[in-house]
């Protein structure tokens, strides 16, 4: 049985259109950067947006916690704990691309049970309960039914931070000979709901964290697609994805010539 979940959806939902909207109205604005990284940028904003995503959770559901990338608010053992990304598409965000997202995942015992994402330049929620069906602003959403490797876009990342650079190109360079396009959108979790909307067919990329993709996952299994996560071993957050249509012979097309 499913468990009703349609209350915590409406709040999460909530928030990140508050969230989202707080975002399009900065977008031109100057953004103040807390932290350069090689290949990374940090923005008051993440901050600014998180806490607004976490006092409307909290303020409607005080005992549940929240882990997301600009920090924790409650106890992370508690059985619910929202899992919120507040900008996903940092780099995008302060370089002016449109291209980005607010993720807001709940996780009960250790289960991923609803995820809403957020594209406020384009208006467009994703939501999903777990075990019931995906939808875009209210309308169900169905993942592609391409087969052929041929024929699918994908979205495939190079591993930059864990000195897997050069499997990571050669990964790149086997998959983009068999597919129709990369496209490389620079946000996981709209790039995974994508894959829900059947506009992408796979994203495959190292080094990313449970709030990248957590919403996303929960939506996209609800379009009918597959998501695999291998933690990398230094946290049980982070490590690589492989998310797809289910049709795709996505670990086969992944599988380097020796
Ligand atoms: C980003 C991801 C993006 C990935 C970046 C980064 P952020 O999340 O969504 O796809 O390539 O390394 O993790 O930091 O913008 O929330």
């Amino acid at each position: 049985m499913t468990e009703d979940y349609s209350a915590e959806l409406k709040v999460a939902v909530e928030a990140a259109r508050f969230a989202g909207e707080f975002l399009r109205r900065s977008f031109d604005a100057p953004k103040t950067v807390n932290a350069e990284l090689a290949h990374d940028l940090k923005l008051q904003l993440d901050k600014d947006t998180q806490l607004l995503i976490t006092e409307r959770l909290r303020a409607a559901f005080p005992s549940y916690s929240v882990l997301g990338e600009e920090g924790e608010t409650g106890q992370m053992t508690a059985d619910a704990v929202w899992i919120v990304d507040p900008i996903d598409g940092t780099v995008n965000y302060f370089y002016g691309i449109p291209l980005f997202c607010v993720s807001i995942a709940l996780q009960v015992k250790g289960k991923l049970v609803l995820g809403c994402v957020y594209d406020p330049m384009r208006d467009e929620c994703y939501t999903a309960i777990a075990g019931s069906v995906a939808r875009l602003n209210g309308l169900e959403l169905k993942v592609s039914s391409r087969r052929r490797m041929a024929e699918a876009v994908v979205f495939i990342g190079h591993g930059r931070h864990d000195g897997s650079g050069e499997d990571g190109i050669r990964r790149f360079a086997h998959i983009s000979a068999q597919v129709r396009k990369i496209r490389i959108l620079g946000t996981a979790a709209l790039t995974i709901c994508y894959i829900a909307a059947g506009r992408f067919d796979a994203y495959i990329e190292n080094r990313i964290n449970l709030w990248d993709f957590a919403a996303a996952r929960v939506i996209l299994e609800c379009a009918g697609g597959r998501l695999e996560f291998l933690p990398d071993g230094e946290s049980s957050h982070t490590g690589s994805v492989i998310a797809w249509n289910g049709a795709l012979p996505i670990h086969a097309a992944l599988q380097l010539p020796e």
